[in-house]
């Protein structure tokens, strides 16, 4: 990018080794543009540099333009309407955006908020609610925008005229406890459900989910799911946040899928929190090759129309010049100074520029507006990328940050931060913006709302009627679906007898058998990133196809197959490629699309679980942020059941990972019918009662044969915990074992030798959720707290656990912080055994006894629990320490 902010500048800039042969080449040019018009200069240029490439001179930059408008004023399509009134209502907007963070920071300065980010959005909105953005209606099904997270003031302050927030709410901004229908600090769906539909604010969140948003759109509408065409996906975001990797890191998806239904906005302001974003280079400039090589329509929004003039009468490209050789420090500077300032610094770069304004005052000069300030450039740029077809488009709007604040921020480097405003800034601001209030009021930052007869209120109601009604506005439930019956499944719920199988092999019959419903099979969405043959899926993509907008346009290699690779236009499998944090943000499109489209969808995200949370925490959050139903899947989970993949791929602790997130449901199955019984809850749950979860399930890679599934065990299944097996020595020392996942059978076999060999009676726990499990405990403990006279309450694994005897160890495939969660409710004795370390490679048995979770640790876990409890000789603990060749004196496998 360097080079090409270098590159000679079709100005001139830069050094000429032969300035006479130039000039003949440029004179040639001019000549074409003036005889045949621009598009033909265009036309013999590509094959002038077709024919230099071939010829050697390796590549030409050609993917940054001037640094000018890229909509010429001439093909600006003409604003609809008299600005003025948007004008006065624009200005009410910013008055009231402004004035809800300065009165919530009168009160105290604890609450936080930021002016100068939307002061410097305003027009890029404003134009937006009054002439683009559709509601969902009878006539439009409703556009999708995602809302910078740190400007929500801004939509609060629209919302307030629009009579859908009251001043005691505007008031009660980031007071969302305390007061009744207090205002979210950002966009949230669980605090505002009925208002906010996309939770922006962890930066790059917003950008990437959009474009997974807008391609779900297209494969809804290729399913024939929904009618999405026409419908739009608009994008605000900030320059500082391009920086994030996941803003960027989708671009070419939306290039290479042609999105057109996606638009994004980058406010170019120039500034982030603690400085500009490229002091020392053009951040427009940059964006826009990015941008442009990845097949994106870019328009640059940099000059408002003030300049157009001097830009005309710029034919010896001296203006544009010196334009690109300011950096954008530079641009932050002249903005925070006056009219003088920019004449010396700006103009003075070039003394016949000088002359050139020579006629202009230094207000005049100060007035020289910027592209996204002017409201006539936003609405040609809007327009045109409304009506663009064939690739997503991106504005890049330049701003001044903090537009309006004065001495209380604008253009400073403070300016993101600043929650207050002094009173000679307030009283400028009122000035500024012509805002009909008196001093008294402007200090005491009171709201302003015109009467309901206003020309302004009259063209706000008018504007949103026409548009469809109110924005944004999320919708909480769709139709509910009908989930079948248990009996689906009815072959895993019958154990898979001799034959042995894998829970990710269950997983995919039970997946297998869902696309097979009627009603329901169309409503999933199987998302993998590139691992389908890992978890044995492959023979979906014939089945059902993988999606792709333009169908299959190569005879793939293994077309003989019965199984081959299909790629369809109407293909139901969203295979990702590997991308995981892409295939969580289809996993957040698709599990909302209840709400955002109105269609229940299913998705069913099927990933390597060491590659999960871990690697995309962030975005597992925006799901649950988002209310995202649907189920993620650890495929190949365990520290020492995926065993030959070594250290960077055994997990051991999403389990503990995915515990923190509330609407989350995780289980960690051993058996088919748990697995069955788990998504059949889970369906139901989503789709009939139309809960906002998401569960959680590790699937496991080693086969052994499954049992049916006892009677009575569902209940238990879903709670977390059930009796599997019940002790078959009547006298003698009693202990309760616990196990989840493919340790349970260990913690089966633990019980075997404990009874065979030591004379002790093991019933046998299958704990399907530790998190379950704890989160009731945590419930019924609380309520206990606060009802003290009342009969207390037990939790449920306290219910299970008492009255059985003896000491209880539990063993699983993860960090013992995952079964330490239920300590607490556990009567009597509890040992945790667990994978805590780095994985590695080896026999699952090895791994097993180097992490200590195996048969033989279980047996000298519970004999060491009855030997501290008395109704053992400790010696029976160490006869079976020697009996296993148990060295007693290896270090700790954290240590190794
Ligand atoms: C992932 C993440 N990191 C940091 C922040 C804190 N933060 C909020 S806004 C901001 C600066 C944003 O600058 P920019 O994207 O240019 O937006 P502007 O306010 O200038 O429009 C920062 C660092 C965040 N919200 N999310
Ligand atoms: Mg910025």
């Amino acid at each position: 990018m360097t080079d090409l902010l270098k590159t000679p500048s079709a100005n001139g800039a830069g050094s000429d080794t032969d300035a006479a042969e130039t000039s003949e080449w440029l004179e040639a040019l001019d000549a074409v543009v003036a005889n045949d018009g621009p598009q033909r200069a265009r036309e013999i240029l590509t094959r002038v540099v077709e024919r230099a490439q071939q010829a050697g001179t390796g590549p030409i930059a050609t993917l940054n333009t001037p640094y000018v408008n890229t909509i010429a004023p001439e093909d600006e399509a003409p604003f609809p309407v008299d600005e003025a009134v948007e004008r006065s209502l624009r200005s009410i907007v910013r008055w009231n955006a402004m004035a809800i963070v300065v009165r919530a920071n009168k009160v105290s300065s604890e609450l936080g908020g930021h002016i100068a980010s939307f002061q410097s959005l305003a027009t890029l909105y404003e134009v937006g609610f009054n002439h683009f953005w559709h509601a969902p209606g009878d006539e439009h099904g409703g556009d999708l925008v995602y809302f910078q997270g740190h400007s929500a003031p801004g939509n609060y302050s629209r919302a307030f005229l629009e009579g859908r927030l009251t001043e005691a709410q505007l008031t009660a901004f980031r007071q969302e406890v305390s007061q009744p229908g207090g205002l979210s600090s950002y966009p949230h769906p669980w605090l505002m459900p009925d208002f906010w539909q996309f939770p922006t604010v962890s930066l790059g969140i917003g950008g990437l989910t959009s474009i997974y948003q807008a391609r779900f759109m297209k494969y809804l509408h290729a399913r024939g799911l929904a009618q999405t065409e026409g419908r739009k996906v608009w994008a605000f975001l900030g320059d500082g946040e391009m920086d994030e990797p996941e803003s960027m890191g989708a671009i070419s998806l939306a290039g290479r899928e042609h999105l057109d239904n996606l638009i994004w906005v980058v406010n170019c302001n120039l500034q982030r929190l603690d400085g500009p974003v490229r002091g020392n280079g053009l951040i427009i400039q940059e964006l826009e090759s990015d941008f442009r090589g990845a097949g994106w329509n870019v328009i640059k929004l940099i000059w408002g129309s003030r300049w157009d003039p001097l830009l005309a009468a710029d034919t010896d490209g001296r203006l544009v010049k010196v334009m690109e050789s300011c950096v954008d420090g530079e641009y932050q500077t002249y903005k925070s100074r006056n009219g003088a300032y920019v004449r010396e610094h700006f103009f003075g770069k070039d003394p016949v520029l000088l002359e050139r304004v020579a006629h202009m005052s230094d207000d005049e000069i100060w007035l020289l507006n910027r592209g996204g300030h002017d409201p006539q450039k936003v609405y040609a740029a809007y327009h045109a990328a409304a009506n663009h077809t064939g690739s997503p488009t991106v504005i890049l709007a330049k701003t001044i940050k903090g537009y309006g604040m004065g001495v209380s921020g604008e253009g400073q480097m403070i300016t993101h931060q600043a929650k207050k405003m002094t009173e000679g800034a307030l009283l400028q601001f009122r000035d500024r913006f012509e805002l009909p209030l008196s001093d008294e009021q402007v200090l005491r930052a009171e709201f302003y709302k015109p009467p309901d007869d206003s020309p302004e209120m009259q063209y706000l109601r008018a504007r949103r009627a026409a548009l469809g009604g109110s924005l944004p506005a999320r919708r909480r439930k769709a139709q509910p679906l009908q989930v079948p019956g248990l009996f689906t499944f009815k072959g895993q719920l019958e154990g898979t007898g001799e034959r042995e199988i894998s829970t990710t092999m269950a997983f995919v019959r039970v997946l297998a058998a869902l696309l097979r419903n009627k009603q329901l099979g169309r409503h999933l969405v199987p998302i993998v990133p590139d691992e389908s043959r890992t978890f044995g899926m492959e023979g979906m993509f014939r089945q059902i196809g993988i999606y792709s907008p333009v169908g299959q346009r190569y005879q793939p290699q293994d077309a003989e197959q019965l199984m081959f690779y299909k790629e369809d236009a109407q293909g139901q499998i969203l295979e990702e490629g590997i991308t995981e944090s892409g295939s969580l943000s289809s996993f957040i499109a698709a599990g909302t699309s209840y709400s955002a489209h109105g269609v229940p969808m299913v998705p069913f995200y099927i990933y390597y679980s060491m590659f999960g949370y871990q690697r995309v925490g962030d975005l597992v959050w925006a799901a649950a942020d988002s209310r995202t139903r649907g189920f993620l899947c650890g495929g190949t989970a365990g520290r020492t059941t995926l065993n030959g993949e070594g250290l960077q791929h055994e997990d051991g602790h999403s389990h503990v990972l995915f515990s923190v997130v509330p609407s989350c449901r995780a289980y960690d199955p051993a058996f088919s019918y748990e697995l069955a019984v788990i998504i059949h809850e889970g369906l139901r749950r989503m789709l009939e009662e139309q809960e906002d979860v998401f569960y959680y399930l590790t699937l496991m890679n080693e086969n052994y044969r499954h049992p049916p599934m006892p009677e009575n065990a569902q209940e238990g299944i879903l709670r977390g915990m059930y009796l599997l097996r019940e002790s078959s020595v009547a006298d003698g020392p009693q202990v309760q074992l616990l196990g989840s996942g493919t340790i349970l059978n260990e913690v089966i076999a633990g019980a075997e030798l404990l009874e065979s060999q030591f004379g002790v009676g093991a019933d046998v726990w299958s704990v399907t959720s530790f998190t379950e499990l704890r989160r009731d405990g945590i419930e019924v403990e609380r309520w206990n707290m606060l009802h003290p006279l009342q009969e207390q309450r037990q939790a449920y694994v306290t219910q299970c656990l008492s009255g059985r005897g003896g000491p209880v160890v539990a063993s699983t495939d993860y960090i013992r912080a995952f079964a330490d969660q239920i300590r607490q409710w556990v009567p009597g004795r509890y040992r945790v055994l667990g994978t805590d370390g780095f994985g590695r490679s080896d026999y699952r048995r090895a791994l097993r006894r180097f992490f200590e979770v195996d048969r033989h640790y279980v047996a000298v876990g519970a004999l060491k629990e009855l030997a501290d409890t008395g109704a053992i000789d400790p010696a029976k603990a160490k006869e079976a320490i020697d009996r296993y060749q148990i060295d007693a004196d290896a270090p700790m496998p954290t240590t190794r």
